[in-house]
């Protein structure tokens, strides 16, 4: 297993720009930073280079916007390797954009709280670990106050998400429901994906027009969130985005306790997370499915699908006792019970099922990490213990691809981008584990 981390950080090392001081999640396909992607980068290299996971953060952190806003990319870098790039986004829209670098205007699943409390976990000299945490962590707080400012507009704890891409889950069978309810102009553009992996394996060229059309609503109205509640198609609770936002609140609270003098944040954060922890179980939770589910904020109804994201929910510690037992049963019967390596992204008892597309059906290694974790902190060992065996099973054979077919005996199951960064760091965090 030696082996196998020394390769996971040749890996990392390569993506890392040193002058810059970020990773890109893959060569080529994706050459810029992403958010999600940088915090479970983080997590890598602080099991063995603490300043290059502070560098990630804080290099993600200098494309914060003055009103608490993080971006989904931070173009620190040009390259025509990817589209939709820095131009198209024009983040200068918003006044509260950075003038120094451009980003995009959406955001990604709010991992930074979590991302913390990890580098805490992992650090051998806490003294030194909270200096640094103290100087990042009011920046983190103001990305939660920002949630809950523009994005919350019932006042129910759960924020949601304007674009798909917000999810980090791109092309998920979930979005299906919202495309039926639009239907965007055949846009002009070059794809760039396409040229790096199979077409496929991506999202089609019609999903692409959606994904485009949402943006142009955003843009039309400058990024300005109150004018996005009122205007854009899709405006989506989900399951897995609350579930995470949840356990970085859960751990800004823990550090804040930790640094002191923080009553306020702290007394805020608990208000937060009270309100939210109800309206997730109340409001996600689906009892025909026994899953949590998304939640269609446009149209008033939930989207009854079981995804990978559902189990997010024992991640951030928010199921309830008697909705965590249904939960597991849910992941026993239709994902453990089809024969399948843990953890297929989509229902694998549904007819959209597709183990080779992306987000409709195969395996993703940041998704794994996250439910090892919910089932062990919630007392399920044995499951635990066996998707983690799996996930590192699939590194092992393959290497570091971005996803994996969950199907058992299959010549060649990976798919996506190769020396992919987020499977490099979390396989270095499972094999070493404190
Ligand atoms: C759009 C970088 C990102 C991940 C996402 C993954 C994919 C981008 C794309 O790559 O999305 O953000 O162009 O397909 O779906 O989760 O953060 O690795």
């Amino acid at each position: 297993m030696q082996h196998l981390t020394a390769k996971a950080k040749a890996v990392l090392n390569s993506n890392f720009n040193e002058q810059q001081g970020f990773t890109i999640p893959c060569e080529g396909l994706y050459p810029f930073q992403w958010h999600w992607d940088s915090g479970f980068i983080s997590i890598g290299f602080a099991h063995y280079d603490m300043e290059k996971a502070k560098r990630e953060i804080k290099a993600l952190l200098s494309g914060q916007w003055e009103n608490g806003f993080i971006p989904h990319i931070i173009f620190h870098n040009d390259s025509d390797t990817y589209f939709p790039g820095p131009d198209y986004h024009q983040s200068y829209l918003h006044p509260a954009a950075p003038k120094h670098i451009k980003t995009t205007g959406i955001t990604q699943p709010p991992v930074l709280g979590f991302v913390l409390l990890e580098l805490y976990s992992i650090a051998e000299d806490k003294d030194h670990i909270l200096v640094f945490i103290q100087e990042v962590i009011d920046k983190v707080y103001k990305n939660h106050e920002h949630f809950y400012t523009y994005r919350d507009p019932n006042h129910e704890g759960l924020v949601y998400i304007y674009h798909n891409w917000e999810s980090g889950t791109d092309n998920s069978p979930i979005w299906d429901d919202i495309w039926a309810t639009i239907d965007p102009p055949k846009y002009k553009y070059e794809r760039k994906d396409t040229t790096h992996v199979d077409a496929a394996q991506r999202p089609t060229n019609r999903e692409y027009d959606n994904y485009i059309h949402l943006l142009e609503i955003a843009k039309k109205y400058n990024y300005a969130e109150e004018k996005v509640t009122q205007h854009s198609p899709f405006l989506v609770q989900d399951p897995l985005f609350n579930a995470i936002l949840i356990k970085s609140n859960e751990s800004l609270i823990e550090l804040y306790e930790k640094l002191g003098d923080a009553e306020a944040k702290i007394e805020m954060l608990k208000s937060w997370q009270k309100k939210a922890k109800q309206n997730f179980n109340d409001k996600l939770f689906n009892s025909d499915l026994n899953a949590y589910v998304h939640y269609d904020l446009r149209n008033d109804r939930q989207l009854p699908y079981i995804t990978s994201s559902s189990f997010g929910a024992l991640f951030a510690g928010v199921a309830t006792e008697e909705n965590s037992k249904k939960l597991i049963n849910t992941l026993m019967q239709n994902f453990v019970g089809a024969s399948l390596y843990l953890c297929a992204s989509f229902d694998p008892e549904s007819d959209q099922f597709n183990p080779k597309k992306y987000w409709r059906g195969p395996v993703w290694i940041n998704l794994n990490w996250m439910i090892y974790k919910g089932l062990k902190r919630y007392g399920y060992s044995e499951i635990a213990q066996r998707i983690k065996s799996e996930t590192v099973g699939f590194i092992e054979r393959y290497g570091f691809y971005e996803y994996f077919d969950p199907r058992k005996n299959i010549e060649n199951a990976a798919y996506g981008g190769n020396n992919f960064s987020w499977s490099a760091a979390l396989l270095i965090d499972l094999l070493n584990e404190k």
